[in-house]
């Protein structure tokens, strides 16, 4: 835990064809976050095998693959206390039947296989993932004058 954490977020294809992402944005601003880096892009598979390196032998990797590939990506990178696990939190449970109203996933997603949005789910995935979407000097240093009040 650090004041400093960075969590890498994701909205997938399906939350940005949604018109989802001012309200996923402004849920992680509006709860204290620092934004450090933003940019729309499309993924290839090259990237979507390493970022999902763990998952590549499931059974619905080629699913995840094709929806990962479908349209542009809104990826992100926020900075605060705690934000791994607060960003998770945001979320909600990967299977939408199991995230709790009031989270993305709850609010948002009925389907597994379309859940909206990732997150990091720990400080080292968040260091790795950052490092696959990012170039370093995508990602901003600056001082906002919101956080001295969280
Ligand atoms: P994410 O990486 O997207 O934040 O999701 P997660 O950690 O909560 O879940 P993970 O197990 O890493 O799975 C990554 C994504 O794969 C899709 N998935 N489909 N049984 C299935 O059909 C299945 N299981 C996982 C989901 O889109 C999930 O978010």
């Amino acid at each position: 835990m650090s004041q400093n954490e960075r969590t890498f977020i994701a909205v997938k294809p399906d939350g940005v064809q949604r018109g989802l992402v001012p309200e996923i944005l402004s849920r992680f601003w509006n709860k204290g976050y620092k934004l450090v880096a933003i940019k729309l892009t499309l993924a290839n598979e090259d990237l979507l095998r390493e970022h999902y390196a763990d998952l590549t032998s499931k059974p619905f990797f080629p699913s995840l693959l094709s929806y990962m590939l479908s349209g542009p990506v809104l990826a992100t990178v926020w900075e605060g206390k705690d934000v791994v696990k607060q960003g998770r939190v945001l979320l909600g449970a990967t299977n939408p039947l199991a995230s709790a109203p009031g989270t993305i996933r709850g609010d948002f997603a009925v389907d597994m296989g379309r859940n909206i949005i990732h997150g990091s789910d720990s400080v080292e995935s968040a260091e790795k993932e950052i490092g696959l979407w990012f170039k370093k000097e995508e990602l901003v240093d600056y001082k906002p004058t919101l956080t001295s009040w969280i």
